[in-house]
């Protein structure tokens, strides 16, 4: 989510079915093939629910072509094994482009980054939020009682939880996180609804945030807005309506020992032919970039520091070319339309003005990388530039350190993003809105020591191992089975 946690129609954090349509109906011979996304959520979170035999509920379109195993949307993954079930709620097109194309993400995406401006209300949209999210609950009605654990993810289910808890007698386990920032109060006041969704977030025993910042500005807003709460600031715990919710800071990483292998196992020949693909001549010093195209990357912002970089070094003309990827996304929304224009013809007129007959400062492309081709970039990627303006974590940062095996890369940060919190001081730090000072690091990061590159990615290397993704995991399970008793022992009392 989180589009890597969400967003069901790109390659992210659900397992998502064969798109051949291979699922059998029933009394259907065809197979049943599951695909399975490389996004780090999926990663960490399929053998937990595999070892739970669990249910995973997500939302899809009621493609044609989708079939299910019987009357509920359920199918067993993995196909041959069973060891968990797969729910899918299908959503209508006016479902999805109110709920998710519209409250989810002109709503609450804008109003969570802190761009109010770009808030828009349509008259419905909020009304299919709800409906989206009874559908859910209910879902998770057929499958939960009061001893199960039910974990929802990011911001498309803050009504969910209080729904569920409504759903089940003596109420179930009910953990959430959300995967982008929480804004300061003067910021949520503009929420339409706000109070309703802070309501049915605190039907949550545990809510989850990246960083402890977000965690806080969740608890001043419900002290704000909901004065009938008791909030307890210094342990972050609020009690309303008869639950206690604990609010946790746990920042999420990457599975840093695949991304390690993946990046080792990766061919110098494919660099090779990387290069020739892009017409990016052979040897030439390498920057990238690689966004979801999203206002919130901060990605015109770097196009104008690496301008004035080359304003400023006319000397690595034709010596260093950025690659960007941007990956487009929400393309429905028109702001989505416009940040995509805006880019691409920011990179044109740069190019324009430097490029030459055999080389152009920036390669700009909108594929999805194969994991393979993502491994080599970043291996090889003399400089990372991650600028966004504002971001819950930020994976790209951390995958980028766990695949710079040959610890010669350098990474520069923005100082705007959950990942800042972990690696700051040892990454090369921005402020993406000062291209001057963003050109001025670039410099520094393309004339660094070999000695310094190397101790900065020891150091960002060992705390990118140490909280990966299975950590993450850990953390929010040891969480859980703490309020799972909690709640025990107070039923008890
Ligand atoms: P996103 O906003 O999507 O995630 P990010 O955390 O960087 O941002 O994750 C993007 C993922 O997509 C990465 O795994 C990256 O490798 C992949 N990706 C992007 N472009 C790609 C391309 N062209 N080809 C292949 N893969 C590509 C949201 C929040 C973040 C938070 C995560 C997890 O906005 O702040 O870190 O959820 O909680």
């Amino acid at each position: 989510e989180d589009e890597s946690a969400s967003d069901p129609t790109s390659s992210d954090g659900h397992p998502s079915f064969g798109a051949d349509g291979g699922l059998a109906r029933p009394n259907d011979q065809r197979s049943i093939t599951v695909d399975e996304p490389t996004g780090g959520l999926t990663a960490g979170l399929d053998p937990v629910v595999q070892e739970t035999d669990g249910t995973w509920i997500a939302w899809g379109d009621g493609d044609a072509d989708f079939a299910v195993t019987d009357d509920r949307n359920c199918v067993a993954v993995p196909p041959d094994e069973e060891a968990y079930t797969l729910r899918r709620l299908d959503l209508s097109e006016e479902a999805i482009d109110a709920y998710y194309y519209g409250f989810s993400n002109r709503v609450l995406w804008p109003l969570c980054h802190g761009f109010p401006d770009l808030l828009e209300n349509r008259p419905t949209d909020f009304e299919w939020y709800r409906t989206v999210n009874e559908q859910f609950a209910e879902a998770v009605g057929d499958h939960a009682d009061e001893n199960s654990v039910v974990w929802l993810q990011d911001y498309h289910l803050a009504l969910a939880p209080r729904l569920i808890q409504d759903s089940i007698p003596d109420g179930a386990t009910v953990a959430h996180f959300w995967h982008i920032p929480w804004p300061i109060p003067e910021t949520f006041r503009h929420c339409p609804a706000g109070g309703n969704l802070l309501e049915g977030l605190l039907g949550n025993d545990l809510l989850g945030f990246h960083v402890g910042g977000y965690a806080d500005r969740f608890v001043d807003c419900v002290d704000r807005f909901l004065p009938a709460a008791d909030v307890d600031h210094t342990r972050r715990t609020i009690r309303y309506d008869g639950r206690t919710t604990r609010v946790v800071a746990t920042p999420m990483g990457v599975d840093a020992e695949a991304y390690d292998s993946d990046a080792r196992s990766t061919d110098r020949d494919r660099l090779t032919a990387l290069f020739e693909e892009y017409g990016i001549p052979q040897g030439t010093t390498l920057g990238l970039g690689l966004d979801r195209l999203d206002y919130t990357k901060g990605i015109p912002e770097r196009l104008a520091a690496l301008e004035r970089f080359f304003e400023r070094n006319p000397g690595w003309r034709g010596e260093f070319t950025f690659v960007q990827k941007a990956t487009p996304s929400r393309t429905e929304i028109e702001t989505y339309q416009q940040y995509g224009e805006l880019v691409r013809s920011e990179v044109q007129r740069i190019n324009r003005r430097f490029g030459t007959a055999d080389w152009r400062p920036i390669v700009y492309t909108e594929d999805v990388l194969p994991r393979e081709d993502l491994c080599t970039l970043y291996r090889h990627a003399d400089a990372m530039v991650v600028s966004s303006l504002v971001d819950g974590m930020n994976l790209v940062a951390q995958e980028y350190v766990a695949a710079s095996v040959d610890g010669d890369g350098a990474l520069l940060l923005s100082n705007r993003v959950g990942a800042h919190e972990r690696l700051g001081s040892h990454a090369l730090t921005i402020d993406p809105a000062d291209a001057e000072g963003v050109a001025a690091q670039l410099e520094y990061a393309l004339s660094m020591s070999a000695h310094e590159r190397q101790r900065r990615l020891n150091t960002l290397r060992q705390r990118v191992f140490s909280g990966d993704i299975q950590s993450w995991m850990t953390t929010q399970f040891d969480w859980i089975n703490r309020v799972h008793d909690d709640a025990g022992s107070s039923d008890k009392s």
